[in-house]
């Protein structure tokens, strides 16, 4: 990684060209923030629905952002991806980004599921870092998908990032987010090996709230776990 160029993105000294081609790519502002509020839509549409229809309430909290030109410009030298407007939208999923915290582990793969079958949109590339934690212990669905944006001159597709976490991963995504940006992204390996043994943590808390849930909720469902 070219840390050095790294550095002076962080201390937004952009060079002409960066700077032209952030211009270009953000003269599709309008699709980035149009995408997004429809994005957030519907799962706040999903949420009320949830919220009036049935027991209780999967969606705790709704997030949203369009990636900053400096996140992008990181990414783009971190990748190395070509500093052209084409190549950054191809290579970049993320220029969107909704994160939906949910309760329970079980609720993020039914709303993956809900969002799945929409018919307008179109799954492009899942990672679940549920099933398979990242080295760090990072814990979160990933979702890539495209939908429809209606313009005046017409429907452009755009592509927009889902991550589906669960309150306890959320705290930790935060928490070693802070840590590394405190440390330059070097974090010391004694503070890398505990937030690993937190995420462990985070993963038996979330077992065991989701057990705890169905115990109360569901008794006989339970009942029928334990004789198996
Ligand atoms: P920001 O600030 O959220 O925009 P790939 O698509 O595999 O080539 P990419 O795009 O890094 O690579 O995808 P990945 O691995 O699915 O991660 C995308 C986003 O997930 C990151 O965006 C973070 O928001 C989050 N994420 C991934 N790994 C970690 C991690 O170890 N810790 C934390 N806290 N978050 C993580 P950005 O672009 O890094 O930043």
């Amino acid at each position: 990684m070219n840390e050095l160029e790294i550095q002076r993105i962080d201390r937004k000294e952009f060079k002409d060209e960066e700077l032209r081609v952030i211009g270009e790519l953000f003269e599709d502002n309008l699709l980035y923030t149009a995408a997004l509020k429809e994005m957030q839509t519907r799962v706040e549409i999903l949420r009320d629905d949830f919220r009036q229809n049935n027991a209780y309430n999967p969606i705790e909290h709704i997030k949203v952002r369009i990636k900053t030109p400096t996140s992008i410009l990181k990414k783009v030298v971190v990748r190395n991806i070509p500093l052209t407007v084409e190549d950054i939208k191809k290579e970049l999923n993320d220029i969107v980004g909704i994160r939906v915290v949910c309760t329970f582990k079980s609720d993020i793969y039914d709303i993956a599921e809900i969002l799945r079958k929409s018919e307008d949109i179109k799954v492009l590339q899942i990672k679940d870092y549920i099933a398979n934690p990242k080295p760090s212990g990072y814990q979160s669905y990933h979702m890539i998908v495209e939908i429809p944006v209606y313009m005046a001159h017409g429907k452009r597709m755009c592509k927009v990032e889902i991550q589906l976490r669960t309150m306890a991963m959320d705290f930790w995504a935060s928490l070693e987010h802070k840590i590394k940006y405190k440390y330059d992204w070097k974090v010391p390996t004694d503070i890398r090996e505990e937030l690993f043994d937190c995420s462990k943590v985070v993963d038996t808390l979330d077992d065991k709230m989701l057990r705890l849930h169905k115990r109360v909720h569901n008794p006989h469902d339970m009942q029928i776990e334990t004789n198996l």
